[in-house]
């Protein structure tokens, strides 16, 4: 049997096998018609095709993919539509028009062009759409599969995963955008190669990022996971410089100085070592003198707790900064931007949330009972919350705030979700607790923002709700 992952994506001609039959399916039925009638509207002909990829929300494993770690994310209800209709030959202009179903989206336009640059100093919607066309043109090209010339294309954009969340609204855009692209091109490549492909993709966006967002893995789990918005938005394109990719760069750096302290060269070091999970090798060789291979001990032994400057770093790798980084331009603007590097914290943080992500799976497929795996379940969220604060300082007060108050309203475990500074707090909550601790935190977070008027009342449930796994990315061809 062929594995889930080198299937292509699913073609349905109808909406129930992704949305089921009940109130979710009205829901999914209104948003297609509305879509089917604005794309009329604007473009004066129907979409050829339809592509949805859902968001997610991560269980735990935060900041260590880009490290090459796995982690746990659960799809979500929440999804980005794409409405798509490739131009035919007839048509003189090669244009890619995109809209969105929300008029503060307003339509932008770009050349038929994969080569183009993503003008990142200018950061529009739009340029995600760029990033799967682009993504999916580049990779065509590696593969060698020939697809044709580039075509200009008419698209409309429905999102219901809330921005600056956490629950990956860029990845299920990118992802939806790959996908009706090629779609509309009539290719259909495994899922594994779109995870690839679209992981690719949101670098040209300007954030070093992982691949945790498109591996949409579902949890067998029966409990309950309560997402809470910070409303705290996380600006991660915006201010990757100092967060994002400012944490990419303080592993990366971190790695190469530990390799270099376990005994390779720095020239080795800088030309082999890219991510932490690297180091973990040479660490078995150091086990004979130090009685252990855990990477954790080599980082106590090996980084020192105060913050490196530059020219600490520089004195190590014998190699000025930019070049150890290979002058790659989100690395020099993380350069320009930081004071002093903190690799011994960023170290800690990365192997320790390695090793939760190992014990939480093992956990849910271990034998304990339902009260006893919960609780195991929910020290290792609230552990995972711990690092990230103090060690890897992803969070804000106002998510603090959040996971306190989830915490003292029952929840087993507490955490920030997805790259953090902003964004969602994910809580493990028993089910029979679920509609009093919802309205719990309304009135112990939410109220006195409503009041300030930082959100519309009537909006609460798109910050708030209880969530299953969902169903994975899928095409609509009717
Ligand atoms: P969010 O904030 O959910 O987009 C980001 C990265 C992930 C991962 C987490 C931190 C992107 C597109 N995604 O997730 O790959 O590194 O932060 O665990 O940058
Ligand atoms: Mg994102």
């Amino acid at each position: 049997m062929a594995k889930h992952e080198d299937l292509p994506i699913p073609v349905f001609s109808s909406l129930e096998p992704v949305y089921g039959d009940g109130s979710q399916l009205e829901e999914a039925q209104l948003r297609f018609d509305h879509l089917r009638a604005k794309f009329l509207e604007i473009f004066g002909h129907p979409p050829d095709v339809f592509a949805r990829s859902p968001g997610r929300v991560n269980l735990i494993g935060e900041h260590i993919d880009y490290e090459g770690y796995s982690v746990l994310p659960m799809a979500i209800r929440q999804d980005t539509i794409v409405a798509i209709r490739k131009h035919d030959s007839r048509e003189a202009q090669k244009s890619l028009r995109i809209a969105n179903v929300e008029e503060k989206y307003t339509m932008c336009t770009y050349p038929a062009d994969p080569d183009q640059e993503v003008d990142l100093k200018n950061h529009r919607w739009g340029h995600y759409f760029i990033c799967g066309y682009k993504g999916f043109y580049e990779y065509a090209k590696s593969k060698g599969i020939n697809i044709g010339e580039p075509v200009g294309l008419d698209v409309i954009v429905d999102g219901t995963v809330p921005t600056g969340s956490g629950l990956s609204s860029s990845a299920a855009f990118v992802c939806s955008s790959t996908i009706a692209i090629m779609a509309a091109i009539e290719a259909n490549f495994p899922k594994k190669e779109i995870a690839q492909l679209t992981c690719e993709c949101e670098r040209h966006i300007g954030t070093q990022s992982g691949g945790m967002d498109q591996v949409t893995r579902t949890l067998p789990l029966s409990w309950t996971f309560v997402i809470a918005h910070s409303l705290a938005e996380s600006q991660k394109a915006v201010t990757a410089a100092t967060n994002y990719n400012n944490r990419v760069v303080e592993c990366r750096l971190a790695a190469i100085v530990l390799a270099i302290k376990l005994g390779m060269k720095p020239q080795e070091a800088i030309t082999k070592v890219k991510t932490l999970s690297d180091v973990e090798e040479l660490c078995v060789s150091f086990a004979s003198s130090h009685g252990s291979s855990d990477p954790a001990v080599a980082v106590k032994e090996f980084l020192k707790e105060e913050p490196y400057g530059a020219e600490d770093i520089e004195k190590i790798t014998e190699e000025d900064l930019p070049s150890v980084l290979g002058h790659s331009p989100t690395s020099l603007d993380v350069l320009k931007a930081a004071k002093h590097f903190k690799l011994h914290q960023r170290a800690s943080h990365v192997y320790s949330e390695a090793k939760r992500v190992y014990a939480f799976k093992d956990t849910v497929s271990s034998k304990l009972s339902d009260e006893d795996m919960l609780k195991k379940l929910g020290d290792l969220m609230n552990e995972s919350h711990y690092s990230c604060s103090v060690l890897y300082e992803c969070s804000c007060p106002e998510l603090e705030e959040l996971v306190k108050i989830c915490r003292e309203n029952g929840a087993l475990g507490a955490r920030l979700t997805g790259a953090g500074w902003g964004g969602c707090a994910v809580a493990l909550v028993k089910e029979n607790i679920v509609p009093q601790f919802i309205l719990n935190l309304k009135e112990s977070f939410y109220q006195s923002r409503i009041d300030k008027g930082l959100i519309n009342k009537n909006d609460f449930g798109l910050y708030v709700f209880a969530s299953k796994p969902s169903s994975g990315a899928a095409i609509f061809k009717f």
